[in-house]
């Protein structure tokens, strides 16, 4: 696999949530200049279009809250493929689409690290965990659960794809947390997935945290998944998305973030996910989106040593 091979794959599912506008989101990046972006910090750039799943059947679900699975169970099985073949080649960014679309490239790109013999490690750049169940979800809204469902928590059997290589929740690291709901807290404090909110981010700054979680990575020979909801960022510079949640990363952070994620050589995919065009104010967030993933794929001002990770 080619690390300077950037393939950008759109993935407009929007089933995850009732508030439409997510599947306008791979447009908007091509629009802000995704690709362009990356190829003027002499990546190469393939753009593979959006995936189109075949359709699925799942049996209805008890919860009846639930909106939208068969329709996910569709994504999830069809980016799972597209993850575990992409990265074999190149580094794929999954321009999305709402967050349920992470159920399909965690899971997928877990199955390519597993064949590799290596460890899958992801970083979770998120206002919320995202790890309901079907059964604990009440606002039914499957952009919630794709973390239960990629660490192989209970219910998803017979509705989501069978898992092939679970992701260990102790190689899961979430930060910018400010919106957990009650059952997402209880599995949070029993999984032993590493936290950081962002009162740890006020109190210890994102570069010092997210170093940590990296040095365990390349320690433990690793493979790191990145990804982003455009939550994680205050709404104030990213009001493009359907959950606003005061108090996220500035420019600042998220910026230096990216730049450490660059510096380390351990990222092996990236989703963009969560961006609603219809929300957004002359495609500022899909600007400041792209901005962000070319700073992880790219350095762009000046050339520092590589710390050693
Ligand atoms: N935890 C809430 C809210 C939510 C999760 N992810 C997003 N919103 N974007 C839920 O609906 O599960
Ligand atoms: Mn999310
Ligand atoms: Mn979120």
């Amino acid at each position: 696999m080619d690390p300077r091979r950037c393939i950008l794959i759109g993935a407009p599912v929007q089933a995850g949530t009732r508030r439409l506008g997510c599947d306008m989101g791979p447009s908007a990046y091509r629009a802000a200049g995704l690709g362009p972006a990356l190829a003027g910090l002499g990546l190469i750039v393939e753009d593979r279009g959006n995936l189109a799943p075949e359709p699925v059947s799942v049996p209805p679900h008890p919860n009846p809250a639930i909106h939208g699975l068969p329709e996910v169970a569709a994504w999830t099985a069809a980016l799972a493929d597209a993850a575990d073949a992409a990265a074999g080649e190149g580094v794929p960014i999954f321009l999305g689409g709402d967050h349920s679309l992470s159920a399909g490239t965690v899971s997928g790109i877990a199955r390519r690290a597993a064949r590799e013999g290596r460890p899958l490690f992801v970083l979770w750049l998120d206002a919320h965990p995202d790890l309901h169940t079907l059964d604990t979800t009440t606002s039914g809204h499957l952009h919630g659960v794709p973390m239960a469902y990629a660490t192989g928590a209970p219910g998803f059997v017979g509705y989501l794809p069978p898992l092939a290589a679970p992701v260990a929740p102790e190689h899961v690291c979430m930060i910018g947390l400010r919106s957990v709901d009650p059952a997402e807290r209880a599995i949070l404090r029993d999984a032993g997935i590493r936290v950081h909110d962002m009162r740890a981010i006020d109190e210890s700054g994102i570069g010092l945290l997210l170093a940590a979680f990296l040095d365990g990575v390349a320690a433990a020979g690793g493979l790191l998944h990145v990804s982003l909801d455009v939550d994680f960022l205050e709404p104030g510079i990213a009001p493009g998305v359907g959950t606003t949640v005061p108090g996220g990363a500035t420019f600042r952070e998220a910026h230096l973030a990216m730049e450490i994620l660059h510096d380390s050589g351990l990222v092996r995919s990236l989703d963009l996910v969560e961006l609603n065009p219809f929300l957004d104010e002359r495609g500022r967030t899909a600007l400041l989106m792209t901005d962000l993933a070319a700073s992880l794929m790219g350095r762009r001002v000046l050339d520092r040593p590589t710390r050693s990770f």
